[in-house]
């Protein structure tokens, strides 16, 4: 038998009583936990967390919650193609909370399909307008592992393609590397499925999942990002360089297109361009930034037009 209702224990008055229990039943059936008590002895930060999964709808509709671009280089060319799109949460009382601590609660909770489809709709219309604005752009998503095995995600997306809101051309998803993923036969299924429709499937983090070149060998991506971990200190670690270096040979070997992301200096993205690396990310080139402040720094519309 299902319970999807929540049991309050501990003391405190009949108010405190039912809100526990609603958070309770609200978890439960997020998460598909059968009974699940909750108690005050629960931590305050589980409260919390608990509470910011339930505002999820709330931020959206308030405009909380918005996506932040972060320009990615094309060394050769020397331009600015594509971007990154990284969510953003401004709560009214808590401030700006990471994406680091909301992203795997959203996970855990069952709402990472309904932030990732508000994300994917932002991007849709930006890159339109930007494309449209004369300059054929590109702008990626990042997918959780999880996600992608979820039909429901790849049916808004082939909805989306379907009535025109989104060009798949223009759309690259980021795929966090993971053994669980390579597991699945479904996640892969799906990313095939996706890529038919002209999306490029991007490997992120590349370097710091299990089973990396078993991983590699199955998933059809066309592109990996080295992780800024190996990047980074690349100038002063002769291992990391070493790293990055053979990445970018193995890769292009392979046929995959190369981003280095933490790209914090100008030596550094010299260096990526010696070693043939294609694209680059970071704070050198630019932090993530609203769209209207993206579209005036990085888009000179009028050269390209
Ligand atoms: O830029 P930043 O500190 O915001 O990103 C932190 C982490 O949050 C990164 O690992 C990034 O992949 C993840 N992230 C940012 N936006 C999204 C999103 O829309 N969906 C998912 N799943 N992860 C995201
Ligand atoms: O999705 P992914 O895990 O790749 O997320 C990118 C993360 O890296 C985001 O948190 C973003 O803000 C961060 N980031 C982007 N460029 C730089 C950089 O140059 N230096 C550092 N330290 N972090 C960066
Ligand atoms: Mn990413």
């Amino acid at each position: 038998m299902r319970c999807h209702f929540g049991i309050a224990s501990g003391s405190g008055d009949a108010g405190t009583i039912a809100d526990q229990a609603i958070l309770a039943a609200d978890h439960a059936v997020r998460t598909g936990t059968r009974c699940e008590s909750h108690s005050s002895d629960m931590s305050e930060d589980n409260e919390r967390q608990l509470a910011l999964t339930a505002e999820l709808d709330q931020a959206l509709a308030a405009g909380d919650i918005w996506v932040a671009y972060q320009p990615k280089l094309d060394i050769a060319a020397g331009g600015v193609v594509s971007a990154e799109a990284l969510v953003r949460w401004d709560h009214p009382t808590r401030g700006v909370i990471r994406p680091d601590v909301f992203i795997p609660l959203l996970e855990a909770n069952g709402r990472i399909l309904d932030l990732t489809l508000y994300v994917l709709s932002r991007v849709a219309a930006e890159s339109r307008e930007w494309t449209a604005g004369g300059k054929p752009f590109r702008v990626a998503v990042n997918a959780s592992a999880l996600l992608v095995a979820n039909p429901q995600f790849l049916a808004a997306l082939e909805d989306m393609i379907v009535n025109g809101t989104l060009d798949p051309k223009r759309l690259t998803l980021e795929i966090t590397e993971s053994a669980a993923l390579a597991d699945t036969g479904r996640a892969m299924e799906a990313l095939e499925q996706i890529a038919s429709h002209g999306i490029k499937l991007s490997i992120d983090d590349y370097g710091t999942g299990q089973s990396t070149l078993s991983y590699l060998k199955q998933i059809p991506a066309s592109e990996i990002k080295i992780d800024k971990s190996f990047v980074s200190d690349m100038e002063r670690n002769a291992r990391d360089q070493a790293m990055v270096r053979s990445t970018i040979e193995l890769a292009h070997q392979l046929g995959y297109s190369v981003v280095a992301e933490g790209v914090e200096t100008q030596p550094l993205l010299q260096l990526l361009g010696e070693m043939g690396c294609d694209t680059a990310q970071g704070w050198h080139i630019g932090k993530p930034v609203a769209a209207a402040e993206f579209a005036g720094r990085f888009l000179d519309l009028k050269a390209v037009a």
